[in-house]
């Protein structure tokens, strides 16, 4: 099992999709362990995006981001940073496949609705930065787990 971040961004908070991404991940079969709405401190969000802070776009990058309520997620399961990232779609939504939820629900490079961890390092950093050190995150199975996984696959 693998954990990694999303995040719902202003955009997708203001036009009321918080719900409908969630339910893409949800009902992919991954499992939510972590789950806060906050208006994140303008540092914090300089940090996430510490691996941009050369880029141009990084100033109206981070004025976006802290522009209004932004939804974390920790998500679980098996090879979950590769299928978060997979449902998102890419980075711009005109180009993202149809079926993925920027391919579905955006038109645009920086309003792109959903961020996810690009790596096991990345998701490791994130959900501390995200959810704090001592793992403000929850242990559970679902119950219907054993009709998401099948034992017998040999993987
Ligand atoms: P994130 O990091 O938000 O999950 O998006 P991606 O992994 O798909 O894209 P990224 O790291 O290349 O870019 C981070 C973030 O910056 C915005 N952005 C990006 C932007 O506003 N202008 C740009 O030209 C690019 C490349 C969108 C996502």
């Amino acid at each position: 099992m693998e954990r990694t971040l999303v995040l719902v961004k202003p955009d997708g908070v203001q036009r009321g999709l918080v719900g409908r991404i969630l339910q893409r991940f949800e009902t992919k079969g991954l499992r939510v362990v972590g789950l806060k709405l906050r208006r994140f401190p303008e540092e914090l969000i300089r940090e996430h995006y510490a691996m941009h802070a050369e880029r141009p776009f990084y100033a109206s990058l981070v004025r976006f981001m802290t522009s209004g309520p932004v939804v974390a997620v920790a998500l679980e399961g098996e090879n979950a940073i590769a299928v978060t990232r997979n449902l998102m779609g890419a980075t711009n939504g005109q180009e993202a496949a149809p079926g993925t939820i920027r391919g579905d629900f955006g038109m645009s490079v920086s309003f792109n609705l959903v961020h996810g961890s690009d790596g096991p390092e990345s998701a490791a950093k994130e959900l501390k930065l995200f959810f704090g050190a001592d793992g403000d995150l929850v242990d559970w199975t679902p119950t219907l787990e054993s009709w998401v996984y099948d034992q017998d696959d040999q993987g």
